[in-house]
């Protein structure tokens, strides 16, 4: 805190619902900092990640530098002017500026949040037209790749207590029937058929800052903005905006994707992406929410099995109470896919 120019007597509260870092707001008299301890087991390649985060930011802010509101989130230096730095116990720590009356959302409560938050996703592409995708570094290889998750699967799958298998063999024989017929989006993107873009891969709702009239604001934890493919973040951001359960929800019966909280967020997505989405991805976007809830729903499964060691828990059986959430959602968005496409084929924004 000193390394900020912040004193002992700061007020200092525990921020947010994320699975890797851990994320404190420090009030400083009217304004306020956000930090963050970087979790460097996950990112092992930290300059490399912060490199990437000051270029997009100061892109985005470049470009949209008479906007009057604020645009993105930005990097607050330290008082030595470093944009991470080490503590005396060898943890990794960043800081970024408080954007006044923000907050984020959990679970959409409502349409309008949805169509927002796909405002919002849409807006953060169009800021980035122009830059170019090959400047960022890849500090996750492989992050959507479904044969890659799967690899790493089947490696926890041979380590595993039989218990943790025995409770989890359900899923286990349900991503061994489904696994193959999505293998499709990794393919396409490995002969070149979607563009590669600026990808932000962690679109979730609760990466959507809002302000106090719920109307959207930008998006944040840009750790994994990385080259990528625009279907893996559409379909990441309807796991969540359009499921109006908890991720982690225990009444599966709850767990339905909510084709009204779908339409609103294309609308708002498409709105600000229309001039730049290519027909190809257009015509997939209603595969994407199946595709990467099922990716999702896989790294919980794996870590389960691995006895947790990624995703921070609250108890032993949080990453399988995860993993069947997430199941359900997919099995519920590849029921409604078809509507899902029709819509979009229809839609005119
Ligand atoms: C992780 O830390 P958090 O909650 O922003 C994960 C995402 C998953 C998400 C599931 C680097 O994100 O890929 O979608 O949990 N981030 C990383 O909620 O693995
Ligand atoms: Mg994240």
């Amino acid at each position: 805190m000193s390394a900020y120019g912040l004193g002992p007597g700061a007020s200092t509260v525990p921020l947010g619902s994320g699975h890797i870092h851990r994320t404190f707001k420090v009030d400083i008299g009217p304004k306020a900092l956000i930090l963050q301890q970087i979790n460097h087991k996950v990112f092992p390649a930290i300059d490399l990640l912060m490199e990437n985060i000051c270029k997009v930011t100061s892109y985005i802010h470049q470009r949209s530098s008479n906007s009057v509101r604020p645009v993105t989130i930005q990097v607050v230096p330290s008082l030595q002017g470093l944009t991470h730095l080490q503590d005396d116990e060898g943890n990794w720590w960043r800081a970024f500026e408080y954007i006044g009356g923000s907050h984020t959302v959990d679970v959409p409560h409502d349409t309008s949040l949805a169509y927002e938050a796909g405002k919002t996703l849409g807006g953060f592409y169009r800021a980035l037209e122009g830059f170019e995708p090959r400047e960022l570094h890849v500090v996750l290889p492989h992050f959507h790749e479904l044969a890659y998750r799967l690899d790493q699967f089947q490696q926890s799958l041979k380590a595993a207590q039989t218990k943790r298998r025995k409770n989890a063999s359900e899923l286990i024989c349900l991503v061994e029937s489904k696994a193959e017929s999505l293998l499709w989006l990794d393919q396409w993107i490995a002969h070149g058929r979607l563009p590669q873009r600026v990808v932000h891969n962690d679109p979730k709702i609760n990466n959507v800052l809002f302000d106090e009239n719920h109307i959207g604001i930008c998006m944040i934890d840009l750790d994994t903005v990385m080259p990528g493919c625009m279907l893996h973040d559409f379909g990441d951001a309807l796991r969540t905006t359009a499921n109006p359960a908890a991720e982690d929800e225990l009444d599966i019966s709850r767990v339905v994707p909510s084709l009204p909280l779908f339409k609103a967020y294309t609308q708002g997505f498409l709105l600000q992406t229309q001039s730049l989405i290519s027909q190809l991805e257009l015509e997939n976007l209603h595969r994407a929410p199946a595709f990467l809830t099922f990716v999702i729903a896989l790294r919980f499964l794996t870590d389960y099995l691995n006895n947790d060691i990624y995703y921070r828990t609250q108890h032993p059986e949080h990453n399988l109470q995860r993993a069947r959430a997430q199941f359900a959602l997919y099995q519920g968005f590849e029921r409604i896919e078809d509507e899902m496409r029709m819509f979009i084929a229809n839609l005119r924004v």
